[in-house]
């Protein structure tokens, strides 16, 4: 793409409402980790649910696959200004996972926690949408295949409503939460919402 198609699609797209402010069009797909990428052993990963619910859950690679599985084509934006259009994910949807779950009247967060030690906060009602996923797929081929697990395999949140960092890769565990417990990010300079059309990209610390 020249430069010139470039900003006429930029242009066509903020038209369109899907370009937020202070973003710009990529057709690549950069990677950002902070620190190493996990390897991946289905023998032994596994995904816990705990916190603020009547039962804790576990599930083994085996039985995560075995969950009802959906497909989404949603455009995604990361804070370091990059915006990426029609990507396309497969995997459990997170209204669907919610249902496999009993919470309790206190669960109002929602915490994701990574290989790691990354995390990321975003409310129930945030996570409660019907374009949340989790994702094990990303443009029909699995996200732990060697050219992909750098961008969250096997297992990453997709949150499409809000800036890229909330989209938690390597998933190991969801928490639960009645009180919010700000992420890895946000706990730094980084907005604790994070929603790209309002650009809530810094907190007060951050500007
Ligand atoms: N576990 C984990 N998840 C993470 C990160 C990370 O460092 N560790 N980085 C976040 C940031 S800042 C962004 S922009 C996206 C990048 O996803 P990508 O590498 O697939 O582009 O992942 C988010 N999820
Ligand atoms: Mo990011």
């Amino acid at each position: 793409m020249s430069h010139l198609e470039r900003r006429e699609k930029e242009r066509q797209m903020r038209e369109a409402g899907r370009l937020p402010n202070g973003q710009s069009l990529t057709e690549k797909f950069p990677v950002l980790t902070y620190g190493p990428t996990p390897k991946f052993n289905p023998a032994t990963w596994d995904l816990r649910v705990f916190g603020a619910v009547e039962r804790e859950r576990r599930w083994t690679w085996e039985q995560f696959i075995q969950l009802p599985t959906g497909q989404m084509t949603v455009d995604i934006h990361c804070v370091t200004r990059w915006s990426k259009f029609d990507t396309t994910w497969e995997g459990v949807m997170f209204r669907d996972f919610l249902r496999e779950l009993e919470l309790t009247d206190e669960a109002r967060f929602v915490i994701a926690h990574c290989d790691y030690g990354y995390t990321t906060n975003l409310t129930l009602e945030a996570m409660d949408d019907d374009d949340v996923m989790l994702a094990t797929k990303y443009e029909g081929r699995w996200l732990h295949e060697p050219e992909l697990i750098e961008h969250g395999g096997p297992l990453r949140t997709v949150v499409p409503k809000r800036y890229f960092w909330k989209s938690a890769k390597f998933l190991r565990a969801l928490e639960f939460s009645p009180v919010d417990k700000p992420g890895f990010w946000e706990a730094g300079a980084y907005h604790n919402e994070g929603d790209p059309f309002k650009e809530e990209r810094f907190n007060r610390r951050g500007f």
